[in-house]
């Protein structure tokens, strides 16, 4: 039997679309923070971007806008990647050995999204354990670390996401994250912060991200999520890490050349894009209340500190897939993130109005179904 997903999750011909420069016409996609385009001024930087073959480091804006991600998260140096997942592997790939286990959030990207590469490509197996809305703490950690002996296999690794996205966009106090670090480093563990949405966490606590992330060995982090850059994420960490990470990059087909054109909108979403992040998170605020208020869905505003909102539809008689192919009908798109379980992620190119619209569209929805159901 195969998993069916809502069509907004499916590829869509891209004749049936109409792309104004902006965004979708007529459609209010809260699928993800993935899905913005550039603006106009990303797109002039990038038309105009000084540019060299970055494989043999000679991009002049690929170099900048590594000096700047390393300097504002105070680490030695930064790494431009193609995509999270290719950060994520290639700081797990340093970290660890074969036969090496990982521990990370059940819920983690790294367990759930990044098609096993941690065991296919790393060859590490995931040890999981749950923390409560994502967050994990030291003992739930410390109970899932294998005893050092030889029979076992050898925990290397603790993997942290901050936000936690598919716990709704939860964070993690910088208190709770150096706890982790300090109790790790005594037992000689690695700590790798999958950060895709570290500045969303850095905006709800109101911290810098160079002072949250200062104890772990390696961050990744993504311009082209809440940031809007159209591609491209970060691993940052000591000089020894980054050099590795290089070679890496390359092994697993990630050395680009003229990367400057894209890193150009990367440099403008890493210097303007965090100032307007809390307009993300007021705006997911705005709609997780009205979540609350529609019978039928269920979520706990209180929880919402990002820019995810996560509700469950079990009580309107509808999987997350029906709910979603309705509202997608409405030129409202949600994404299904389990059977009665529906993601909803606020970014730059959705306003208060596009979320406001959602809120009504998703009334008018489950209200239908409960009445025809009643
Ligand atoms: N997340 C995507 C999907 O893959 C689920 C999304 O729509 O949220 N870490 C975290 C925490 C992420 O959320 C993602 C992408 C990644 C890593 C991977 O980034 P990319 O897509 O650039 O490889």
């Amino acid at each position: 039997m195969s998993y069916t997903v809502a069509k907004g999750n499916q590829r869509v011909d891209p004749d049936d679309l109409k792309v104004t420069g902006k965004a979708l016409e007529g459609v209010v996609d809260l699928r993800s923070d993935t899905v913005t385009r550039p603006t106009d001024e990303m797109r002039h930087a990038m038309a105009a971007a000084e540019v060299g073959d970055d494989v043999y480091g000679e991009d002049p804006t690929v170099n900048k806008l590594e000096k700047r991600a390393a300097e504002i998260f105070g680490k030695d140096g930064a790494l431009f990647v193609p995509t999270g997942c290719m950060g994520n592997l290639i700081s797990i790939k340093i970290w660890t050995h074969h036969g090496n286990e990982v521990i990370c959030e059940e819920r983690s990207h790294v367990n759930l999204y990044e098609l096993a590469s941690m065991s296919a490509i790393a060859g590490c197996m995931p040890r999981v354990a749950r923390g409560e809305d994502g967050i994990l703490t030291w003992e739930e950690i410390r109970a899932v670390i294998r005893p050092k002996i030889y029979y076992d296999s050898q925990t290397a690794l603790i993997c942290l996401e901050n936000t936690s996205n598919m716990a709704g966009g939860t964070v993690y106090s910088t208190e709770r994250v150096n706890e982790i670090c300090d109790e790790a480093h005594k037992l000689g563990l690695k700590v790798h912060l999958d950060g895709a949405r570290i500045f969303n966490a850095a905006t709800a606590l109101g911290d810098h991200v160079a002072v949250m992330t200062k104890k772990v060995d390696s961050v990744m982090f993504c311009l082209s999520k809440g940031l809007g850059a159209p591609v491209g994420s970060m691993v940052a960490g000591t000089k020894a890490f980054i050099e590795k990470a290089r070679v890496y990059r390359k092994m697993f087909g990630g050395g680009m050349r003229q990367a400057g054109v894209i890193a150009a909108g990367g440099l403008i979403a890493l210097e303007k894009s965090p100032a307007r992040l809390h307009v993300d998170h007021e705006n997911a605020k705005l709609l997780a209340e009205g979540i609350a208020e529609i019978p039928g869905l269920a979520i706990d505003p209180k929880k919402v500190r990002s820019n995810i909102v996560i509700f469950d539809c079990a009580k309107t008689g509808m999987t997350a897939v029906e709910l979603c192919d309705a509202v997608h009908g409405q030129g409202v798109w949600a994404q299904d993130t389990a059977l009665y379980s529906v993601r909803v992620v606020t970014h730059c190119d959705v306003d208060r109005a596009g979320c406001e619209r959602a809120l009504a569209v998703l009334k008018e929805v489950v209200t239908k179904k409960r009445k025809a159901g009643a």
